[in-house]
């Protein structure tokens, strides 16, 4: 019996010191197993880790590794001299001021995000833009701190948002470009050459049609608009058409010969209860209309801040019904002479501009002014051969006459 008491601890022993190597064995086994990052993609990836452990950080990723699918990175630090083609599936990062002196063609689809302050110029007699968009893939010009297009474009995860006036403009210079389905966002941004512009077209013969211009910069300057249009004066050669401007300063600024289609809105489509600072069209210049310009547009009144005149037969100033067109100056005023067409419907409004009452606030003071008579001079009409004025008296209001 003492024997077989030996022998029975002996095994027990023997099972006791066999289950120990087994365990140690495995101890040792599992700490060969490398613990780290084993994701290629990451910044701190261990090729020799063979277990994750949660370690993984992607703090460095410019998105040039690890973009969202359809977002390959392109970086734009060069201006564009020659024929170009910009692709869908990738995101053209411009972090440069970009002159634009050849063709540059954008694909539908195709996402285009500038750093801060930086700008798009076109110019040169071969320099343009052809960005003919589609309503299912829109061309998008945007902030590079706007991720909600192609991911964290700026690999700070959500530390910035894009903000009004990020980048700078789209600075047309020259002729033939073409902006179709293009949405421009958070432009405005302070540059040498414009301030709080979104789109300046300072050339003729550019199309931009079915275009969204908003979250442009907020400011006093005079310039201040989504669409800068001023310097042109040949009516029919810039088609704007379908264009939808929101969450603006002023939308639009353009020349007094120019027509405005009245295809364009002013309100975010999706809720229309956000529209612009300063919502109105702004007619720019003083002087002689040279042709025929129709004032249409009634989502939002027109401004004309200066004298403004029709001053012979082949020239008309055509104001459509319900149209409110208000003035921003003591010096403004339509003058007809000389057998000048100036039509206006009967609920069409000649008003101030701190009228807020009619066409809503567009001076963007909300009700820190009030209109008074004198605000501005009036309408004139005269009688062909007799000179002196037969101020308009219906529907104009706070005018001098
Ligand atoms: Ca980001
Ligand atoms: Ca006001």
């Amino acid at each position: 019996m003492k024997k077989e008491k030996l022998i029975q601890i002996k095994n027990t022993f023997i099972k006791v010191l066999v289950y120990c190597v087994v365990l140690s064995g495995l101890a040792l086994n599992s700490s060969c197993k490398r613990k780290g990052c084993t994701d290629t993609k990451a910044c701190n990836y261990d090729s020799k880790a063979k277990k994750d452990d949660g370690s993984c950080d992607y703090s460095c990723n410019n998105n040039n590794n690890n973009p969202p699918p359809g977002c390959t990175v392109v970086k734009i630090t060069e201006n564009i001299s020659s024929i170009t083609e910009w692709t869908e599936g990738k995101i053209y990062v411009i972090e440069t001021n970009l002159t634009i002196t050849s063709i540059l063609t954008i694909k539908p689809g195709v996402i285009v995000k500038i750093a801060k302050n930086k700008a798009i110029i076109v110019q040169g007699s071969n320099g343009k833009i052809i960005a003919n968009g589609t309503a299912d893939k829109h061309i998008v010009f945007t902030s590079v701190s706007d991720d909600s297009y192609c991911g964290d474009t700026n690999a700070d995860g959500t530390l910035t948002t894009p903000q009004r006036g990020d980048w700078a403009n789209i600075d047309l210079r020259s002729s033939g470009t073409v902006l179709k389905y293009c949405d421009i966002f958070y432009a405005g941004g302070y540059t040498t050459y414009s301030s709080a512009i979104a789109l300046d077209v300072g050339s003729s013969q550019t199309t931009i049609d079915h275009c969204t211009i908003a979250h442009t910069r907020l400011n006093d300057y005079a310039s201040a608009a989504a669409f800068w249009g001023w310097q042109y004066t040949k009516p029919g050669e810039t088609v704007f058409t379908n264009n939808i401007m929101y969450d603006n300063d002023r939308p639009m600024i353009v020349h007094y010969n120019y027509t405005v289609d009245e295809s364009n809105i002013f309100h975010n489509p999706a809720n229309s209860s956000q529209t612009n600072k300063r919502n109105g069209i702004f007619l720019l210049g003083t002087g002689g209309f040279q042709g025929v310009v129709t004032l249409g547009v009634t989502e939002v009144p027109y401004i004309i801040s200066d004298w403004v005149q029709v001053n012979s037969t082949e020239k008309a100033l055509i104001v459509k019904d319900n149209v409110i067109v208000k003035f921003g100056g003591v010096s403004g005023q339509i003058s007809v002479t000389n057998s000048g067409t100036f039509t206006y419907g009967t609920n069409s409004i000649f008003t101030s501009i701190k009228d807020d009452t009619r066409g809503g606030d567009t001076n963007g003071d909300g009700n820190a002014t009030a209109p008074a008579n004198n605000d501005w001079e009036g309408i004139c009409i005269q009688t062909p051969g007799q000179g002196g004025c037969n101020w308009l008296q219906q529907n104009v209001f706070y005018s001098k006459h």
